[in-house]
Protein backbone atom coordinates (compact mmCIF):
# COMPACT_ATOMS: atom_id res chain seq x y z
CA UNK A 1 0.00 0.00 0.00
CA UNK A 2 1.53 3.36 -1.41
CA UNK A 3 4.87 3.00 -0.99
CA UNK A 4 5.31 3.20 -5.13
CA UNK A 5 6.25 6.66 -6.78
CA UNK A 6 2.30 7.89 -6.53
CA UNK A 7 2.53 7.23 -2.79
CA UNK A 8 -0.92 5.18 -3.15
CA UNK A 9 -1.90 2.15 -4.66
CA UNK A 10 -5.46 1.82 -7.01
CA UNK A 11 -5.94 -1.81 -8.46
CA UNK A 12 -5.85 -1.96 -12.32
CA UNK A 13 -3.53 1.51 -12.15
CA UNK A 14 -0.03 1.68 -12.95
CA UNK A 15 2.03 3.92 -10.51
CA UNK A 16 2.78 6.20 -13.78
CA UNK A 17 -1.02 7.15 -14.51
CA UNK A 18 -1.65 7.53 -10.69
CA UNK A 19 1.48 10.18 -10.78
CA UNK A 20 0.48 12.14 -13.88
CA UNK A 21 -3.41 12.24 -12.56
CA UNK A 22 -1.90 13.60 -9.98
CA UNK A 23 0.50 16.12 -11.49
CA UNK A 24 -3.10 17.23 -13.63
CA UNK A 25 -4.81 17.92 -10.70
CA UNK A 26 -2.49 19.87 -8.85
CA UNK A 27 -1.11 22.01 -11.51
CA UNK A 28 -4.67 23.10 -12.66
CA UNK A 29 -4.99 23.86 -8.61
CA UNK A 30 -1.80 25.67 -8.74
CA UNK A 31 -2.60 27.65 -11.58
CA UNK A 32 -6.23 29.00 -10.23
CA UNK A 33 -3.77 29.47 -6.63
CA UNK A 34 -1.70 31.94 -8.58
CA UNK A 35 -4.67 34.31 -9.90
CA UNK A 36 -6.23 34.08 -6.47
CA UNK A 37 -2.71 35.11 -4.89
CA UNK A 38 -2.16 37.75 -7.43
CA UNK A 39 -5.89 39.15 -7.08
CA UNK A 40 -5.04 39.32 -3.17
CA UNK A 41 -2.07 40.55 -3.47
CA UNK A 42 -2.98 43.95 -5.61
CA UNK A 43 -5.81 44.45 -3.15
CA UNK A 44 -3.94 43.84 -0.16
CA UNK A 45 -6.35 41.40 1.24
CA UNK A 46 -4.52 39.05 3.87
CA UNK A 47 -6.24 35.82 3.28
CA UNK A 48 -5.66 33.16 6.16
CA UNK A 49 -6.58 29.77 5.22
CA UNK A 50 -7.66 27.98 8.68
CA UNK A 51 -7.14 23.86 8.49
CA UNK A 52 -8.11 21.40 11.62
CA UNK A 53 -9.81 18.28 11.88
CA UNK A 54 -13.73 18.13 12.69
CA UNK A 55 -14.60 20.06 15.68
CA UNK A 56 -11.63 21.86 16.96
CA UNK A 57 -13.02 24.92 17.01
CA UNK A 58 -12.45 26.80 13.46
CA UNK A 59 -16.03 28.61 13.36
CA UNK A 60 -15.90 29.66 17.38
CA UNK A 61 -12.70 30.90 17.12
CA UNK A 62 -13.77 32.85 14.04
CA UNK A 63 -17.32 33.90 15.40
CA UNK A 64 -14.96 35.18 18.49
CA UNK A 65 -12.53 36.45 16.34
CA UNK A 66 -14.92 38.49 13.83
CA UNK A 67 -17.00 39.98 16.84
CA UNK A 68 -13.66 41.37 18.75
CA UNK A 69 -12.80 42.70 15.64
CA UNK A 70 -15.62 44.02 14.38
CA UNK A 71 -15.10 47.94 12.63
CA UNK A 72 -11.33 47.81 12.72
CA UNK A 73 -11.06 46.45 9.21
CA UNK A 74 -13.23 44.91 6.78
CA UNK A 75 -13.18 40.97 7.03
CA UNK A 76 -15.32 38.46 5.60
CA UNK A 77 -15.78 34.07 5.31
CA UNK A 78 -15.33 31.44 3.05
CA UNK A 79 -16.77 28.65 4.98
CA UNK A 80 -15.89 24.64 3.27
CA UNK A 81 -17.90 21.92 4.69
CA UNK A 82 -18.82 18.62 2.71
CA UNK A 83 -22.84 20.00 3.89
CA UNK A 84 -24.98 22.07 5.52
CA UNK A 85 -24.66 25.97 5.63
CA UNK A 86 -24.58 25.46 9.15
CA UNK A 87 -21.19 27.63 9.69
CA UNK A 88 -21.66 30.26 7.46
CA UNK A 89 -25.05 30.99 9.20
CA UNK A 90 -23.11 30.92 12.45
CA UNK A 91 -20.81 33.35 11.14
CA UNK A 92 -23.06 36.13 9.64
CA UNK A 93 -24.81 36.03 12.77
CA UNK A 94 -22.12 38.53 13.84
CA UNK A 95 -22.69 40.42 10.75
CA UNK A 96 -20.04 39.38 8.82
CA UNK A 97 -20.50 38.45 4.80
CA UNK A 98 -19.83 34.94 4.54
CA UNK A 99 -20.31 32.29 1.69
CA UNK A 100 -20.53 28.49 1.97
CA UNK A 101 -19.02 25.88 -0.51
CA UNK A 102 -20.48 22.64 -0.02
CA UNK A 103 -17.74 20.10 -1.53
CA UNK A 104 -20.38 17.04 -1.31
CA UNK A 105 -18.19 14.36 -2.31
CA UNK A 106 -14.47 15.82 -1.65
CA UNK A 107 -12.43 16.54 1.61
CA UNK A 108 -11.49 19.73 0.81
CA UNK A 109 -11.70 23.14 -0.68
CA UNK A 110 -9.58 23.83 -3.82
CA UNK A 111 -8.37 27.22 -5.44
CA UNK A 112 -10.75 27.29 -7.57
CA UNK A 113 -13.62 26.94 -5.42
CA UNK A 114 -12.13 30.00 -3.54
CA UNK A 115 -11.82 31.90 -7.04
CA UNK A 116 -15.87 31.33 -7.44
CA UNK A 117 -16.66 32.11 -4.04
CA UNK A 118 -14.48 35.71 -4.36
CA UNK A 119 -16.25 36.29 -7.38
CA UNK A 120 -19.68 35.94 -5.37
CA UNK A 121 -18.74 37.03 -2.17
CA UNK A 122 -17.11 40.44 -2.91
CA UNK A 123 -14.43 41.35 -0.82
CA UNK A 124 -13.13 44.94 0.11
CA UNK A 125 -9.56 45.95 -0.43
CA UNK A 126 -7.38 46.45 2.84
CA UNK A 127 -9.40 43.55 4.98
CA UNK A 128 -9.40 40.35 6.16
CA UNK A 129 -10.69 37.35 4.39
CA UNK A 130 -11.08 34.01 6.60
CA UNK A 131 -11.16 31.01 4.92
CA UNK A 132 -12.69 27.87 7.00
CA UNK A 133 -11.53 24.30 5.06
CA UNK A 134 -13.30 21.39 5.28
CA UNK A 135 -12.46 19.57 9.30
CA UNK A 136 -9.76 17.28 7.90
CA UNK A 137 -6.04 17.10 8.70
CA UNK A 138 -4.78 15.34 5.68
CA UNK A 139 -6.69 16.54 2.31
CA UNK A 140 -6.82 20.69 2.92
CA UNK A 141 -2.73 20.37 3.43
CA UNK A 142 -2.23 19.34 0.06
CA UNK A 143 -3.89 22.37 -2.06
CA UNK A 144 -3.09 25.36 -2.20
CA UNK A 145 -5.77 27.74 -2.24
CA UNK A 146 -3.90 31.37 -2.82
CA UNK A 147 -3.75 32.07 0.58
CA UNK A 148 -0.88 34.42 2.49
CA UNK A 149 -1.48 32.18 5.36
CA UNK A 150 -1.58 28.84 6.72
CA UNK A 151 -3.32 28.38 10.26
CA UNK A 152 -3.36 24.89 11.62
CA UNK A 153 -5.78 24.46 14.67
CA UNK A 154 -4.65 21.31 16.78
CA UNK A 155 -7.33 21.33 20.28
CA UNK A 156 -5.94 19.95 23.43
CA UNK A 157 -8.66 16.80 23.27
CA UNK A 158 -7.14 15.48 20.40
CA UNK A 159 -3.72 14.27 21.64
CA UNK A 160 0.13 15.50 21.26
CA UNK A 161 0.74 12.75 18.69
CA UNK A 162 -1.37 14.37 15.75
CA UNK A 163 1.61 16.38 14.16
CA UNK A 164 3.74 13.30 13.30
CA UNK A 165 0.75 11.32 12.23
CA UNK A 166 -0.67 14.24 9.61
CA UNK A 167 2.87 15.32 9.05
CA UNK A 168 1.66 17.82 5.80
CA UNK A 169 -0.90 19.75 7.16
CA UNK A 170 2.30 20.89 10.59
CA UNK A 171 4.83 21.13 7.87
CA UNK A 172 3.08 23.32 5.73
CA UNK A 173 1.54 25.57 8.20
CA UNK A 174 2.63 28.92 9.29
CA UNK A 175 1.22 29.59 12.53
CA UNK A 176 -0.27 26.88 15.39
CA UNK A 177 -3.45 27.30 16.97
CA UNK A 178 -3.77 25.17 20.12
CA UNK A 179 -7.46 25.77 20.88
CA UNK A 180 -9.84 24.69 24.26
CA UNK A 181 -6.80 25.32 26.61
CA UNK A 182 -9.66 26.06 28.92
CA UNK A 183 -9.88 22.02 29.10
CA UNK A 184 -6.41 21.20 29.94
CA UNK A 185 -7.08 21.10 33.68
CA UNK A 186 -9.19 17.83 32.49
CA UNK A 187 -6.88 16.10 30.62
CA UNK A 188 -3.53 14.51 30.10
CA UNK A 189 -2.22 16.32 27.17
CA UNK A 190 1.57 16.88 26.94
CA UNK A 191 1.79 20.45 25.49
CA UNK A 192 5.48 20.90 25.38
CA UNK A 193 6.20 17.27 23.26
CA UNK A 194 3.12 18.70 20.73
CA UNK A 195 4.81 21.59 20.30
CA UNK A 196 8.05 19.51 19.64
CA UNK A 197 7.09 16.77 17.14
CA UNK A 198 5.16 20.12 15.11
CA UNK A 199 8.59 22.01 15.20
CA UNK A 200 10.45 18.65 14.02
CA UNK A 201 8.36 18.81 11.03
CA UNK A 202 8.34 22.58 10.61
CA UNK A 203 11.48 24.11 12.72
CA UNK A 204 10.22 27.52 14.17
CA UNK A 205 6.49 27.06 14.01
CA UNK A 206 4.78 29.62 15.81
CA UNK A 207 2.54 28.32 18.29
CA UNK A 208 -0.25 30.25 20.41
CA UNK A 209 -2.56 28.98 23.19
CA UNK A 210 -5.95 29.57 22.86
CA UNK A 211 -9.32 29.03 24.49
CA UNK A 212 -11.88 30.20 21.48
CA UNK A 213 -14.95 29.74 24.57
CA UNK A 214 -12.85 32.15 27.15
CA UNK A 215 -11.19 34.76 25.20
CA UNK A 216 -7.76 33.06 26.99
CA UNK A 217 -4.70 34.04 24.64
CA UNK A 218 -6.56 35.74 21.64
CA UNK A 219 -5.07 39.03 21.82
CA UNK A 220 -1.99 37.39 20.79
CA UNK A 221 -3.81 36.03 17.72
CA UNK A 222 -5.27 39.38 16.73
CA UNK A 223 -2.24 41.48 17.51
CA UNK A 224 -0.88 38.68 14.57
CA UNK A 225 -3.55 39.21 11.95
CA UNK A 226 -3.18 43.01 12.34
CA UNK A 227 0.50 42.75 11.61
CA UNK A 228 -0.04 40.25 8.30
CA UNK A 229 -2.55 42.20 7.65
CA UNK A 230 -0.22 45.77 7.44
CA UNK A 231 2.35 43.39 5.57
CA UNK A 232 -0.45 43.14 3.13
CA UNK A 233 -1.00 46.56 2.48
CA UNK A 234 2.83 47.33 2.41
CA UNK A 235 3.44 45.19 -0.30
CA UNK A 236 0.74 46.20 -2.44
N1 LIG B 1 -14.14 23.96 25.88
C1 LIG B 1 -14.01 24.49 24.67
N2 LIG B 1 -14.82 24.12 23.68
C2 LIG B 1 -14.64 24.69 22.46
C3 LIG B 1 -13.65 25.65 22.20
N3 LIG B 1 -13.71 26.00 20.89
C4 LIG B 1 -14.72 25.29 20.37
N4 LIG B 1 -15.30 24.51 21.30
C5 LIG B 1 -16.43 23.57 21.11
O1 LIG B 1 -16.04 22.57 20.19
C6 LIG B 1 -17.15 22.16 19.38
C7 LIG B 1 -16.80 22.29 17.92
O2 LIG B 1 -16.57 23.64 17.60
P1 LIG B 1 -16.66 24.22 16.11
O3 LIG B 1 -16.27 25.65 16.20
O4 LIG B 1 -17.95 23.89 15.48
O5 LIG B 1 -15.50 23.39 15.40
P2 LIG B 1 -15.07 23.40 13.86
O6 LIG B 1 -13.61 23.17 13.81
O7 LIG B 1 -15.58 24.62 13.19
O8 LIG B 1 -15.85 22.11 13.32
P3 LIG B 1 -16.07 21.66 11.77
O9 LIG B 1 -16.37 22.89 10.97
O10 LIG B 1 -17.23 20.72 11.84
O11 LIG B 1 -14.80 21.00 11.36
C8 LIG B 1 -18.31 23.05 19.80
O12 LIG B 1 -19.10 22.34 20.72
C9 LIG B 1 -17.63 24.23 20.47
O13 LIG B 1 -18.43 24.85 21.44
C10 LIG B 1 -12.80 26.04 23.29
O14 LIG B 1 -11.88 26.86 23.18
N5 LIG B 1 -13.02 25.41 24.50
MG1 LIG C 1 -16.68 24.81 11.45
Amino acid sequence: MGTGPAGVSVAGMSQGRLVRIEQDILAKNDAFAAVNRQLFAARGVFVLNLMSSPGSGKTTLLTRTLTDLKGRFPMAVIEGDQQTSFDADRIRATGTPAIQINTGKGCHLDAQMVTQAVGRLGIADAGVLFVENVGNLVCPAGFDLGETRRVVVLSVTEGEDKPLKYPQMFATADLLLVNKVDLLPHLAFDMARMVEYARRLKPGLEVMEVSATTGEGMQRWYAWIESGLAAAGAAR
